[in-house]
């Protein structure tokens, strides 16, 4: 049985959103960000990234992990692409083109958008929003993000999807781009990209997934 070590509340949504939109039996094991806890190695605590027991599993000290039989992956989106390549069907790649195609999606993913967004998500999360430094900061990040949104924007003029279909690739991007989501300017001047987000996050499986995230302590 495949495992998903790491709460929602982590970058263990993106693999927990394709297991739930390709219904795969999974076990999930909610391994929470040691630095969240106020004593991860206290008597008591759960189950958290500074544990022995789960710097075996991941010596990095960061959720998530996957363990498939005797794989064991560690990086968000490899996983992400092996559940949707083993067990997603039409999530997956249905060649080695499209394989290529999706592979290019989680890279695109991972240093084009997801480095950019989530200095706005820190940047937010830290209150510091509406400080005069919070906001240079946030427009820096979204002046980063400016060509990877053209890019996105040109390719959604007559698509649904950044493939064929809806598939793990849209999950990829959508997820590193939703931590850009709270600066509205972002999105208001990219409009195919805000309909393909809309969307991609109106699908039942997310509604899902954030719905678990939301029932987590913060
Ligand atoms: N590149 C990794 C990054 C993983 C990562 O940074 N995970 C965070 C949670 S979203 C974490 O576990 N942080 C704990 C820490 O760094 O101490 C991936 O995409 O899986």
């Amino acid at each position: 049985m495949l495992t998903i070590y790491g709460v929602y509340r982590s970058r263990a949504i993106r693999p927990l959103w394709v297991l739930e939109e390709c219904e795969a039996p999974f076990t999930h094991v909610p391994v929470i960000q040691a630095y969240r806890l106020t004593g991860p190695a206290g008597p008591g605590a759960p189950l958290n990234t500074a544990m022995p027991e789960y710097l075996a599993i991941n010596p990095l000290g960061q959720v998530p992990a996957m363990r498939d039989g005797a794989l064991l992956l560690t990086e968000s989106l490899a996983i992400c692409l092996h559940i949707a390549r083993k067990y997603g069907g039409p999530l997956g790649p249905a060649s080695d083109d499209e394989a290529s195609e999706m592979e290019q999606w989680a890279l695109f993913a991972a240093t084009a958008v997801e480095p950019a967004a989530i200095e706005i998500l820190y940047t937010t999360r830290d209150g510091q929003a509406e400080t005069p430094t919070g906001q240079g900061i946030i427009r820096l990040a979204a002046e980063k993000l400016r060509r990877p949104l053209a890019r996105l924007e040109k390719h959604l003029t007559s698509r649904d999807w950044l493939m064929n279909r809806f598939t793990a690739a849209d999950i990829m991007v959508a997820e590193c781009l939703r931590y850009g989501q709270t600066y509205q300017p972002l999105l208001a001047d990219h409009p195919n990209t805000a309909r393909w987000l809309a969307a991609a996050q109106a699908r039942p499986a997310f509604q899902t997934v954030w719905n678990r995230r939301a029932a987590e302590p913060e």
